[in-house]
């Protein structure tokens, strides 16, 4: 059957099928992805206020990609005490956020409780805060430093205040990519089974894909396809959120960069593909503010939220290091169009911006 009529009977697509998706053109591809986002969300696009905190970029782990890290490339090594991550949670709960969305590097110095304690001292300060932390990475990282099952660090997170988990890590699952780009980091299979594990504990938690690097079409929807069968299992995930590579100070060296049109595709297509995944995001800090108001009629109904601090897309050259305004933010998405809803970090919608 014809591909366009496939996917407007809501027929489940095949690797080969999403493959061909990318050949059709982008308008055809726009139209198709922008009447499921409109069935699933119509006009709404979601934001929330959050802030963005990276307590440490001391890494035991190699990412190619990765500018944020400390490294030869920068001699800047940081790490925040519990007291400086608690004003940061202090500061940033008195303006507004809703969420503190918490990633660091894999430091072997701290031990467990630097990271547990971290959470555990924000949760008993400021019980209303969600706290969205430790990525899959993260996770296996505690796992294999500090000789703990997944579950024990899962467990342990449950109980330090730990609300929802990020989607970071999960790069490109294929294999072969994978091992070059950030070799003895998560494996593809661990990170599946760390969101699993998460899911089955009642919890929810997001997916990215790290792409327009090295990986090919290809790539990209083998990614997509094995979270689509992650997220028949457990219907844990709540958002997908293509993250677009940054060039600058890594060690990852790419010539060719995926044009707009080829990145409106992929969101496009992730739309068209994840069925079972309610929301996918146009991370503005990765995909430039213009892009990802753009993307909001290529099948992105969220746009992540204010941020207030960013580093690790900013560190690899974007523009995203200051965040954004509450009001330029709102202004922009009506203006495009779209109707401003702030939601809350599982996508309760608390305000609508008419
Ligand atoms: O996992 C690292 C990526 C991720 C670069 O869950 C890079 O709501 C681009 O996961 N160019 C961390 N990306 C950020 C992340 C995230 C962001 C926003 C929302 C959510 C969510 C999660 O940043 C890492 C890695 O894939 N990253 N270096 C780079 N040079």
């Amino acid at each position: 059957m014809d591909l366009i009529q496939k996917v407007k009977n809501k027929e489940r697509l095949n690797q080969k099928e999403g493959e061909a998706l990318y050949e059709l053109d982008l308008y055809t591809l726009g139209e198709l992805a922008d009447t499921i986002r409109k069935e699933k969300h119509g006009k709404k696009s979601y934001f929330n206020i959050n802030r963005h905190i990276n307590p440490t970029n001391v890494c035991a782990d190699i990412c190619k990609f990765c500018a944020y890290s400390a490294s030869r490339k920068n001699p800047n090594q940081y790490t925040m005490s519990h007291e400086d991550i608690l004003d940061i949670a202090k500061n940033s709960y008195a303006n507004g956020a809703k969420e503190v969305h918490i990633v660091s590097a894999h430091n072997p110095n701290g031990g467990v409780e630097w990271y547990m304690g971290a959470f555990r001292k924000i949760k008993a300060a400021f019980p209303q805060l969600h706290i969205k932390a430790m990525t899959a990475a993260e996770v296996d990282f505690l796992s294999r430093q500090y000789g703990l099952s997944y579950d024990e660090v899962l467990d342990m997170m449950i109980e330090n205040g730990v609300d929802s988990m990020p989607g970071g890590g999960a790069e490109i699952f294929d294999e072969k990519v994978r091992e070059y780009l950030c070799k003895g980091k998560v494996t593809s299979d661990q990170w599946l089974q760390i969101h699993q594990k998460w899911h089955e504990r009642g919890r929810q938690s997001n997916a990215t894909m790290l792409f327009g690097h090295v990986e090919t079409r290809a790539h990209r929807i083998d990614h997509m396809l094995r979270l689509r069968d992650l997220q028949d299992k457990t219907g844990g995930l709540n958002a997908f959120i293509p993250l677009i590579y940054q060039k600058e100070n890594n060690f990852l060296k790419v010539t060719r960069f995926p044009t707009g049109q080829e990145i409106l595709k992929t969101y496009a297509i992730a739309r068209i593909l994840l069925d079972n995944i309610p929301h996918i995001k146009a991370y503005w800090a990765s995909a430039s503010i213009g892009l990802a108001l753009i993307a909001q009629e290529f099948g992105c109904d969220d746009l992540d939220g204010t941020i207030e601090k960013e580093s690790i897309q900013s560190a690899a050259g974007a523009s995203s290091s200051r965040g954004m305004k509450l009001e330029d933010f709102i202004g922009l998405i009506k203006n495009s169009g779209f109707i401003p809803v702030e939601r809350d970090s599982l996508y309760n919608e608390l305000k609508q911006y008419a």
